[in-house]
């Protein structure tokens, strides 16, 4: 907003064309997030506790009774927080901005509809699995329609670490698009069953695609580092700082011991935007591996149900997803998280490391 209404100001006050800089948008718009969700946060916790969203709590890991009632939905903080952010900060004629808009409140409406389930039923059974699936592919499908018909944007694969390699997928790069959202949507969920567990990584992938983006919309950086380039993109790097801001300013409060947890409202649409953000900065691969955590995650879960199911009964891991298992194990629930946070941290640097090593 500040963007469109001071721009055209610029010639008689030069100082305003601060206002032309990314990079200048982009920290404001963390702090503004950052800054709004912590002063927001005990007011929004207690509305939560009034308005009963208390969490239910399964009884098979005996270390999360004493977290029953804790409130549930706070990605509703995070959501607000970012629409002011971006609001006040980002240029509104951008359509990259929406679209990255468009994702994070689609797949935060299953999310929420999810979370209202639960919460009516009093129990942990949301929608059907099958309603929830038709949902984000919904989300997805608009949105890949909407990448595909983008005449600047490619079909092709970005193979990490390889300069002049790509793989031009065609027609198929539209359900390998949608596959990505739904994908990294689940697997983000899935890790979303410890104190700040699931925010931090998200934290760490969203400030690596952050700079993904930035230097994808700026000609020489891109033209430099071997990237696609793509006019307009750059301006999501707004977009991302935002979401950092809501994210850390969430985990102020969602930190062990957490005093609310994101639901699905929060963290099916942070998966499905860290999904986009990949696709857009034509770094596909790059997110498997700075969200190596989350594909662990995810696999630990795949091996242990087919292994199940398979031996009519036995285990490989004491529990799926991999954080009940060191749980299980006897490991402290805040060693468990400052351990994947630093496993993430170094996720993110390597991811980062593709754009020299080639
Ligand atoms: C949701 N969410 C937590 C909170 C959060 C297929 C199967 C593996 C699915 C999986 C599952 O349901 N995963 C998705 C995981 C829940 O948190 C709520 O859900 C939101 C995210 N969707 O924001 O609102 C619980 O997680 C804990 N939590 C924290 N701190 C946080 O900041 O401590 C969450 C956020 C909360 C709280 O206790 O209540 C969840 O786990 O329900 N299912 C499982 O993960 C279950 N695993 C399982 O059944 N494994 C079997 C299968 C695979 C064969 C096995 O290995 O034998 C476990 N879930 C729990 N207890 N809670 C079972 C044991």
């Amino acid at each position: 907003m500040f963007y469109n209404f001071l721009v055209p100001f610029t010639s008689e006050w030069t100082v305003l064309n601060v206002f032309r800089y990314i990079s200048f948008r982009s920290l404001a718009a963390l702090i503004t997030a950052l800054v709004l969700s912590i002063l927001l946060g005990p007011r929004f916790i207690t509305w939560l506790r009034q308005v009963k969203c208390g969490q239910y709590i399964h009884e098979d890991v005996a270390a999360h009774a004493a977290k029953a009632g804790t409130p549930t939905m706070g990605g509703l903080l995070m959501f607000f927080t970012l629409s002011v952010s971006i609001l006040f900060w980002a240029d509104l004629t951008n359509k990259y901005i929406w679209e990255s808009f468009f994702v994070f409140t689609g797949f935060g409406v299953i999310g929420f509809w999810d979370d209202m389930t639960k919460l009516r039923r009093h129990q942990n059974k949301g929608i059907s699995g099958k309603a929830k699936m038709a949902g984000q592919l919904a989300v997805a499908c608009i949105i890949m329609m909407l990448l595909y018909a983008d005449p600047q944007y490619s079909s092709k694969l970005t193979i990490p670490f390889f300069k002049e390699v790509t793989i031009d997928l065609g027609y198929f790069y539209l359900p390998f698009g949608v596959f990505v959202m739904v994908a990294a949507s689940n697997a983000v969920n899935l890790t979303d069953g410890l104190d700040g567990l699931a925010i931090g990584p998200s934290i760490v992938a969203c400030l690596v695609f952050s700079i993904f983006i930035y230097i994808t919309g700026n000609v020489r950086f891109a033209n430099y580092l071997l990237v696609p380039y793509m006019p307009g993109v750059g301006e999501v790097t707004v977009f991302c700082a935002a979401l950092l801001g809501a994210g850390l300013g969430f985990l102020w409060y969602n930190a062990y011991p957490a005093q609310v947890f994101m639901g699905d409202v929060g963290s099916l649409s942070i998966g499905g935007t860290l999904g986009y953000l990949a696709l857009l900065c034509k770094q596909e691969l790059v997110l498997s591996v700075v969200g190596g955590l989350f594909v662990a995650e995810t696999l630990s879960v795949i091996l242990q149900v087919s292994y199940f199911r398979w031996t009519g009964g036995k285990r490989i891991f004491r529990m799926a997803p991999l954080h009940h298992h060191f749980e299980l194990k006897g490991i402290p629930e805040s060693k468990i998280i400052i351990r994947f946070w630093i496993t993430s941290i170094l996720l993110g640097l390597m991811a980062l490391s593709v754009l020299k090593l080639r």
